[in-house]
């Protein structure tokens, strides 16, 4: 949801027409010129920490605060001031836009600015305008971000559009909650996997949350092939060390313990929501009771459309004691090649186990330990699974445990079909009858 909604004059936007292209001629001319400050703690620079401390306390006297950022809204930064504690004020909101040096850079790279990034602005007056180039009327202060401090943390993918690009979806997180529903629509496990081993590359605790679990009561819908199969993954995560938590959001009096549980867990943090489009990632949030309603669309089919609830990443503080990130669900996560020692790190289930090669694929080599783990059922296939398939770069578009678009849409449209197959059929027979 957009945090804060964009006033328009009609009137007041064709009187400033001139404005508008004046300020577009002057960033046409800013091309072409590179000036890379923009990361103020770049680990390329060769500063002291002490040298680094001076240099930011100079930028402090000249004014500059710190910031978080808590929604992009295109070319417009929402920030919170940052506290004395390093903690962002969500009820001391900046309205930004980054400066103008730094467009070349922001051409290139789609996520130069995300939310949760750490930021330094300089309080300015003047007068914001949108990405068609309307201005844009708040009550809020502004500002231009100048700089910004090196991530320490991010979830990232590969762009759909650019698979060459890299699509920072969370940055700065303490804590990655993976949700996904159980049914409606259906839990793809690959796509956990896939979100695990991003949070073990950034060292990001994670925990899995598996919500809707009231439809698993439904037997129409949860067949006992699939609560076989549900219940051996749940184990599967659980005796690797992983949290894992099922849940119903709609009804937390229901399971009040787990509600608990997640409130104590996410104390303190920062949260990350990622998590496919419809499975209660809003929901839950507003269960953590945050500082505003995150929209939630009461229409239960709304994953058969295909179609966003939330559509913005924003930061909200939680009145629990945290922060979190909502981020509108996403299609599909591929995410980066790893060669096989990483990938394999990974995997912390693999770690006990020794191949005769260091440099095993755990694929086709002799003496492989994983495959004789595997073998042995001390590892799950279906882990083994998700390990070769993110190798292969095939695991995002086929095979157990998919995720993608593609699948996803084809599984809803199937089951679209035979519901539809079924009340013709019912609608037949009542005819029959009489
Ligand atoms: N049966 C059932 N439905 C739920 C539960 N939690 C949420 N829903 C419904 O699932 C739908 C999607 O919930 P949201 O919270 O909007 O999902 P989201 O993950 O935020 O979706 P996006 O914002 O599109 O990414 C809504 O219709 C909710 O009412 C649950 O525990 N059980
Ligand atoms: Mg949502
Ligand atoms: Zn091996």
């Amino acid at each position: 949801m957009a945090r804060l909604k964009n006033f328009v004059d009609q009137d007041e936007r064709r009187n400033n027409f001139k404005k508008i292209e004046k300020i577009k001629k002057e960033k046409r001319s800013v091309r072409g010129r590179i000036i890379d400050d923009w990361i103020i703690d770049s680990p390329n620079s060769d500063l002291t920490k002490k040298e680094m401390q001076e240099k930011l306390d100079e930028l402090y006297k000249k004014g500059l605060r710190r910031g978080r950022v808590i929604e992009v809204q295109k070319r417009n930064v929402f920030i919170a001031e940052e506290n004395e504690k390093g903690l962002p004020e969500t009820e001391n909101l900046w309205l930004c836009s980054v400066a103008k040096r730094h467009f070349q850079r922001a051409h290139k790279e789609r996520n130069f600015v995300v939310v949760g990034d750490r930021i330094l602005f300089e309080p300015n007056a003047e007068l914001q305008f949108d990405s068609d180039g309307q201005p844009i009327d708040t009550d809020l202060p502004h500002g231009v971000v100048q700089h910004s401090f090196l991530r320490t943390s991010k979830i990232s993918r590969k762009d759909p559009m650019h698979p060459e690009w890299e699509h920072v979806m969370l940055a700065n997180i303490d804590l990655v909650a993976i949700v996904a529903s159980v049914l409606n629509p259906e839990v793809r496990w690959g796509l956990i996997d896939r979100f695990l081993v991003q949070a073990e590359i950034e060292k990001i605790p994670a925990v899995i949350i598996l919500n809707k679990v009231d439809l698993l009561e439904n037997e129409k819908l949860a067949s006992k092939d699939f609560l076989e199969t549900y219940k051996k993954r749940i184990a599967i995560y659980k005796s690797i060390g992983y949290e894992i938590v099922e849940i119903c959001a709609l009804k937390p009096k229901k399971n009040m313990d787990n509600v608990k549980y997640l409130r104590k867990l996410f104390k303190g943090k920062l949260i990350g929501f990622a998590g496919h489009s419809g499975v209660g990632k809003s929901s839950l949030l507003n269960l953590m009771k945050p500082e505003f309603e995150q929209i939630v669309d009461e229409n239960p089919d709304i994953f058969y459309k295909g179609r966003h609830t939330t559509t913005y990443n924003s930061l909200l503080q939680l009145d629990i004691g945290a922060y979190a990130i909502d981020t509108p669900g996403i299609r599909s996560f591929d995410i980066n090649n790893y060669d096989p020692i990483t990938l394999s790190y990974c995997f912390p289930e693999f770690r006990p186990f020794k191949c005769k090669y260091r440099e095993c694929a755990h694929d086709h080599e002799p003496q492989c330990g994983i495959k004789q783990a595997v073998a042995d059922g001390k590892i799950s296939k279906e882990r083994y699974r998700s390990y070769m398939g993110i190798l292969k770069g095939v695991s995002f578009r086929e095979g157990e445990g998919d995720s993608t678009d593609a699948t996803m849409i084809a599984d809803l449209k199937a089951r679209e079909q035979k519901r539809d197959e079924d009340l013709a059929k019912e609608e037949f027979l009542n005819n029959e009858i009489k």
